[in-house]
């Protein structure tokens, strides 16, 4: 794979859900050396500095939590990666929680015709108000991005949806609320699940990932990693752990896939929270991952 333009962009966004912290995620990425590492990998490396967040909301609403501050932060992020596509680079956006995927897929979208989207982690992401246990955005981005939820979020840049449910790949769920369950069905989404990763290996679910995207002749995928995919074991500093998750060694692996496809024209860390971390553990983890994504190997 050629060398690239990479424009990191940080979004220290904690509003889509209860745990403080994670809005320090981007310094803590930041801090566990992500520029210098994927420097040393050839590419060239702008980072572009962070987004503003608002403030939380005084009254919380609890069908959708401090929904204003999400939609801002997220029209920002989108025109923000919209950009960098259109000057040719590679953006590279960290979390912050998972509800910033809003912003990221809606600036991609309309510079892809036919986006495919990986989706690693624990969860689902598919709650929409109604369904949504918790009223955290950060349950809801993929159902946003195929079209679900509150319009506010949904017509992010003014169109809708961004993506096809049908050009969504889930890997490594174990935590699937009721109504998401349902959603997967209705839409045809593919999942893999720890389930499948345990029956068949990592390196098949990644072989057949790589082949329905082909078949899907995509021409873009995103890869938008909740560091809770990983079992909490390697990554504790995330907000909703849940155990039984995907090692490290198979996250590695499915990292260095992608990259020997070629396939990946943008990624997303998110979730990463240092208030609960282990000496920064699961900031180092997702920096280890941009560099085998991104062409890290031994040999
Ligand atoms: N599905 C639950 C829990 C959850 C979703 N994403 C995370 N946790 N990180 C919800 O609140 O929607
Ligand atoms: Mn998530
Ligand atoms: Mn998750």
């Amino acid at each position: 794979m050629s060398k690239l333009n990479i424009s990191i962009i940080g979004v220290p966004m904690d509003l889509g859900q209860n745990r403080r912290g994670v809005d320090m995620g981007p310094s803590a990425i930041r801090y566990a050396g992500v520029v210098e590492r994927l420097q040393e990998l050839g590419h060239s490396v702008d980072d572009v500095g962070d987004i503003a967040i608002g403030r939380r909301e005084t009254s919380q609403n609890t069908k959708l939590r401090n929904l204003e501050e999400v939609v801002a932060a997220n029209t920002i992020l989108a025109n923000r990666v919209h950009d960098i596509i259109g000057e040719g680079n590679f953006p590279i956006v960290l979390g912050g929680d998972h509800s910033i995927a809003i912003g990221t897929l809606a600036g991609l979208a309309d510079r892809y015709d036919n986006l495919g989207v990986i989706w690693y982690d624990a969860h689902a992401d598919l709650n929409t108000a109604e369904t949504s246990p918790s009223g955290n955005i950060h349950g809801m981005p993929l159902a946003v991005s195929i079209g679900l939820g509150h319009e506010a979020l949904v017509n992010i840049r003014d169109f809708a949806p961004k993506i096809k449910p049908e050009n969504v790949v889930i890997i490594g769920a174990r935590s699937v609320d009721p109504g998401e369950r349902d959603l997967i069905r209705e839409k045809g989404i593919k999942v893999f699940s720890m389930h499948e990763i345990d029956k068949l290996g990592m390196s098949e679910v990644m072989t057949q990932t790589i082949q329905y995207f082909k078949d899907r002749k995509v021409d873009g995928v995103h890869l938008s990693l909740d560091l809770d995919g990983l079992d909490p074991l390697y990554t504790p500093g995330v907000g909703t752990p849940v155990a039984g998750g995907i090692t490290y060694r198979e996250s590695h692996l499915a990292m260095e896939m992608l990259y020997a496809s070629e396939m990946v024209t943008s990624a997303e860390f998110v979730e990463v929270n240092p208030i609960l971390d282990e000496k920064n553990k699961t900031a180092d983890v997702a920096v280890g991952l941009m560099g085998s994504l991104l062409g890290e190997s031994l040999v």
